[in-house]
């Protein structure tokens, strides 16, 4: 695995982690099987929808609270239970849920933030899988302003670990030309308190 950032936490790239038909297949199967939802969100009192579809699967009792929403897992697909296993026996890491995203299209994009709920520990590990079209993956260093744009193409992994998510946060950006789906699973550990 190729190491992007080595200093305050660390993030490492597989392109290849699927081969494309397998990963392009999935992209097919998990838009038509998972319960995709769209949730509205909160920003400076207004009320809007939040560019991009999502939906929580895990163990039983992995809730998760992010963007204020209280999240309580849908019982795991065959195919991200597939996937779960290959991502733990990769990173010697356990993971009892995952965050699905789908980007529609190129107006589809995440925020800048980073996964500091207090439910994943201070020093979560997170796989994340990209299928489906290629998008940018911005992250920023919050003090010393580093910046990395990553392009995520389908079948790439990346894993954030450390004291990645103190220091650096993270953003897809809208992409004009982007007009097919991509679809990012990220495997996290939600610790019971
Ligand atoms: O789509 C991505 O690659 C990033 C998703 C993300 O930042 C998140 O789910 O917290």
């Amino acid at each position: 695995m190729m190491p992007l950032v080595e200093n305050d936490g660390q993030l490492f790239l597989e392109p290849g982690f699927l081969a494309a038909p397998e990963a392009l297949a999935l992209v097919d199967r998990l838009t038509r099987d998972l319960a995709w939802t769209e949730e509205s969100i909160r920003i400076y009192g207004k009320t809007v929808r939040s560019p991009r579809l999502v939906c929580w699967y895990g163990d039983q009792g992995a809730i998760y609270t992010y963007s204020g929403i209280v999240h309580h897992p849908l019982p795991w697909h065959p195919l991200l239970a597939d996937l779960r296993t290959r991502l733990e026996e990769t990173t010697g890491q356990s993971f009892n849920g995952v965050l699905c995203n789908l980007y529609r299209n190129g107006n589809d994009a995440m925020g800048w933030h980073a996964d500091s709920e207090k439910e994943l520990g201070p020093r979560p590990c997170l796989a994340s899988l990209s299928i489906g079209e290629t998008r940018v993956f911005r992250v920023h260093h919050r003090k010393s302003g580093k910046r990395h744009s990553i392009d995520l193409e389908n079948g790439s992994l990346i894993i954030m670990r450390g004291e990645f998510q103190r220091y650096w946060r993270h953003s897809v950006p809208r992409s004009k030309k982007t007009t097919q789906p991509r679809i990012n699973l990220s495997f996290r550990h939600i610790q019971h308190q």
